[in-house]
């Protein structure tokens, strides 16, 4: 992505917060994961998002003074020892250069610095409450500039959290955002087709894993955006299941809920398959009232609709269906108004999606009354699932351990939708035949 974008994406913020203001936004750090080694650094997206700065422990600092704007990067110093060990650091002449910031320093450098940026400043910005750490650094920050008071020196009185200006930004893809999420789906959705191709009865689940994060690395989406479901049978009522350690069994189910991640950009994908290539009629059955309810609730999106409106829709046909097959019994409204297909429908019917798979935004409207409206730009998950239990005594036997999700990745636009994961195989008929084709 062109550094034009990021320092698009500053300027906008920047018009958003208080004049006479300093606002610290903080990179991610490095997380042991056992003894002396770490787990691959994840950046902190917000700070992505307004930087495209990839290394840990930098800070961005926007000064606004009288309407004029400022940035300034504190990022790790060269140091020739380190790198040997521990790779190529950036540095601050590059770090300026190549990612438009006005200024660049040091992070030995970051405790004069601020502080005498926030002498007689009104107000400080940063994203309080998110990590203590950066709470404890500004507070102390601030405690050093008001000890100068009697040298005249005023520090801010007003804090603001940031937050939620840099998450309504998030929530809105640019072009170029969009054109990434488009790879990144196209990339993922490769990798569920491979892994629909290779399954094959008496496999472990972290075998289809595997294929996947081959095909995700193969393709330039090095990492998976999280860790990957591969659920066969009734592991699939398991929401989270990540084990993956179970073996594929003949006349099961298998649910893969996976992504990759291309320049921090998250990919949320799920398909649900039999595992020897043809489904039962019970899980054709319940796959198809699935299928019926997601597409009905990708149909309704467009601008000014809402996934409370989406939800009604998903929630009527799946309440109807369930109805008709016996596992819900009673009257249609009254089951539809007691909402009670969310015995089997137990989560959302969607979030956002972008730098994080979960992405950030409200859902609400600003008076809280409502479910917001779609603009142009949202990308969202649509993911209704049915999960009945192995356990379940209150429905026939024969509909017990199955568990469906599917999820496909959702643009709005101007026109309605666009749907970014359309490519993968999803009809029973086109996974069927799919399966059959594959050389197994
Ligand atoms: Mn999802």
């Amino acid at each position: 992505m062109p550094t034009s974008e990021f320092k698009a994406r500053r300027a906008l913020f920047a018009e958003q917060l208080p004049d006479n203001s300093i606002t610290l936004v903080f990179a991610g750090q490095e997380v042991t994961r056992s003894n002396d080694t770490e787990y691959l650094f994840c950046q902190d997206k917000s700070f992505f998002y307004l930087t495209g700065f990839p290394e840990p422990d930098a800070v961005l600092m926007i000064e606004k003074v009288n309407g004029s704007v400022s940035s300034t990067l504190f990022c790790l110093a060269k140091d020739p020892f380190a790198e040997v060990w521990h790779g190529k650091r950036i540095g601050c002449e590059v770090a300026k250069e190549q990612f438009g910031f006005d200024t660049a320093y040091s992070l030995d450098d970051i405790d004069s610095v601020v502080e005498d940026a926030l002498a007689n400043k009104h107000s400080l910005c940063y994203c309080q409450g998110h990590n203590p750490q950066h709470d404890d650094q500004v507070y102390t920050w601030l405690a050093q500039v008001k000890a100068k008071v009697r040298q005249g020196i005023s520090a801010p009185n007003s804090l603001v959290n940031c937050q939620p200006i840099i998450e309504e930004l998030r929530l809105i893809k640019s072009d170029a955002e969009l054109d990434v999420m488009r790879k990144v789906s196209i990339i993922s959705g490769g990798a569920h087709l491979r892994a629909m191709e290779k399954t094959q009865v008496g496999m472990f689940e972290y075998q289809i894993e595997a294929e996947l994060l081959h095909e995700f690395a193969r393709n330039g989406a090095r990492f998976a955006a999280y860790n990957s479901i591969v659920a066969g049978g009734n592991n699939a009522n398991t929401l989270h299941y990540t084990d993956n350690s179970g073996m594929l069994k003949d006349g099961d189910l298998l649910l893969i809920d996976a992504g990759g991640e291309l320049a921090g950009y998250a990919a949320d994908i799920t398909r649900t398959f039999p595992i020897n290539g043809k489904f039962t009629p019970e899980q054709r059955t319940l796959y198809q009232l699935v299928l019926d309810a997601q597409m009905a609730a990708i149909n309704a999106i467009k601008p000014g609709a809402n996934l409370g409106q989406l939800n009604d829709i998903c929630q009527h046909i799946l309440t109807e269906g369930l109805l008709n097959l016996g596992i819900l019994k009673g009257d249609l409204s009254q089951l539809i108004a007691d909402k009670a297909c969310k015995q089997y429908f137990i989560h959302g019917l969607g979030h956002w999606l972008g730098l994080d798979v979960h992405d950030v935004g409200d859902y609400q409207m600003k008076d809280k009354r409502q479910t917001r409206s779609f603009q142009p730009g949202m990308v969202m998950t649509i993911e209704p699932g049915l999960y009945i239990p192995a356990g379940d005594q209150n429905v026939d036997q024969k509909w017990r351990g199955l568990g469906i999700r599917i999820e496909d990745n959702i643009v709005v636009t101007e026109q309605g939708f666009e749907n970014l994961s359309e490519q993968v195989p999803k009809s029973v008929d086109d996974i069927e035949r799919t399966m059959q084709n594959a050389k197994r």
